[in-house]
């Protein structure tokens, strides 16, 4: 069991103006960040993110609308962090999602769900590599 796990806030939440709420939740919930920036996924970068749903038919809504505008992506840590942190952001569906978890205070909709959570250890290191290098992590 890893003790780290990656996240994206996306673009509608950054829209919206609930990144201090949201990293607020996330740390108030135990976790440390060990690596953070802002930037911004192009198209193609997005595609590469998320090759895993490629087939999926809202694939290309999807890698629309994680390059519409800023993230913020950054490195989580807490003792099992990968499920805890499941736990913190609610159901993809924020319809679906529990009262008080991240995706139902700020989500828009299942397509545009305000936060990204890993959904294993073994993603939660590739997802991390993807954003960050050694030395911006701390
Ligand atoms: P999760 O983010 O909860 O792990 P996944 O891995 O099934 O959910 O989906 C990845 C992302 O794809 C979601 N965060 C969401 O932005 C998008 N997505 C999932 N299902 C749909 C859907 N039915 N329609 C549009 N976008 C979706």
């Amino acid at each position: 069991m890893s003790n780290r796990t990656f996240t994206m806030i996306k673009p509608d939440a950054m829209a919206d103006g609930h990144a201090g709420a949201i990293l607020d939740q996330i740390i108030k919930a135990g976790f440390k960040i060990v690596a953070m920036k802002q930037t911004r996924l192009s198209m193609e970068k997005a595609g590469e993110f998320y090759a895993v749903h490629k087939e999926r038919p809202f694939f290309g809504e999807l890698t629309e609308f994680m390059s519409s505008g800023p993230i913020v992506a950054a490195i989580l840590e807490k003792e099992n962090a990968v499920a805890d942190f499941r736990t913190l952001i609610g159901a993809t569906n924020p319809a679906n999602a529990e009262e008080g978890t991240i995706r139902k205070r700020f989500a828009r909709s299942v397509g545009e769900n305000a936060v990204h959570g890993s959904d294993s250890d073994e993603n939660a290191a590739i997802e991390g590599n993807f954003f960050f290098s050694a030395f911006e992590r701390f």
